[in-house]
């Protein structure tokens, strides 16, 4: 008997990303270092000093094998206090200028701000990190005219606020996969095409550590969606009530998610701590590969 060729079920994913000047290959995971900008981050004495300090760190995630920087300068830890735009906008474009001139990287700014977007794009940047999914005024065109590709995250509520009972009212994997389909949409209505955008289920936003577990466990419901997943979960606190950690214990909780998250599909996992991480998800990625490409083997001690 003769059979029909059925067509793929999964839709097409894109196996790169153009990001600015720079392609970014999502054949297999990538990780994305965290460099956040603010006042706690990073040593206080002067701008200059701050600024040196931001881009040695950058240097040394991308010897340890990121392959983006995410440059933050607004606080959205829960109960965090909301930043003024040219305050966000002084501790960020200074960083973002200097990433791009002195290290080429692919500088990816976490911002709601749509001002703060079309100064990094005019000095370089070449991502778009938004988690509250281009939902402020003016986001959405100005993400649309600086051509460069999006990550939409999803939210409940606002920092200041966000952790204090959170509750759904239908499945969580359901109200996520329902309010990033609504924003793709938003974004292709306002010129962005479905080819530029990322998607993120935004771990502890608005989501208490049970939501966060089963999201994470089901996070396959959201490639329906057809586009690249990134995830943020490095030392969150769904880790610190698991394991009853403090943040700086938790690296082994947070690879442990990294490599789930990679068998659940996710293409970028935005971290604190990108060696460890880059290790994780490479070994993690052999094995869903059965083997390696070459290019991807360390030198071996043996
Ligand atoms: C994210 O998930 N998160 S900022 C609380 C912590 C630790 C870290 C100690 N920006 C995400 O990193 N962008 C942030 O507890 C993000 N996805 C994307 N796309 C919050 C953060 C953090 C919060």
């Amino acid at each position: 008997m003769t059979s029909i060729a059925t067509p793929d079920p999964t839709p097409e994913r894109a196996a790169s990303l153009q990001c600015g000047r720079h392609r970014l290959d999502l054949s297999f995971p990538r990780v994305m270092g965290i460099l956040n900008v603010t006042p706690d981050s990073f040593s206080d004495g002067g701008r200059h000093v701050a600024l040196d300090d931001a881009l040695r760190r950058a240097e040394q995630m991308l010897a340890e094998g990121a392959a983006v920087i995410d440059v933050g300068g607004e606080s959205t830890r829960p109960g965090a206090d909301a930043v003024p735009e040219q305050q966000e906008l002084d501790r960020v474009a200074p960083v973002v200028e200097a990433l791009v001139r002195e290290l080429d990287a692919l500088v990816s700014v976490d911002t709601s701000s749509a001002r703060v977007m079309r100064e990094c794009a005019v000095r370089g940047a070449s991502m778009i990190n938004d988690v509250r999914g281009l939902e402020r005024e003016g986001a959405l065109s100005a993400a649309a005219s600086s051509g460069l590709p999006v990550c939409l995250m999803h939210r409940q509520g606002e920092p200041q606020d966000m952790q204090h009972a959170p509750r759904y009212d239908v499945p969580i994997e359901s109200a996520v996969a329902e309010y990033l389909g609504e924003r793709v949409s938003a974004c292709e209505a306002a010129g962005i095409s479905r080819q530029q955008l990322l998607l993120d289920p935004g771990f502890g936003f608005g989501k208490s550590v049970e939501h966060n577990l089963r999201l994470l466990n089901r996070m396959r419901s959201l490639e329906a969606l057809g586009l690249p997943l990134l995830v943020g979960m490095s030392r969150k606190s769904m880790i610190g009530k698991v394991l009853g950690r403090p943040v700086e214990e938790r690296l082994a909780g947070g690879l442990a998610l990294s490599a789930i998250a990679v068998e659940r599909g996710a293409k970028i996992l935005r971290v604190h701590d990108v060696g460890a991480t880059v290790d994780a998800v490479t070994m993690a990625w052999a094995v869903l590969q059965e083997g390696c490409e070459p290019s991807n083997y360390k030198e071996s001690l043996s």
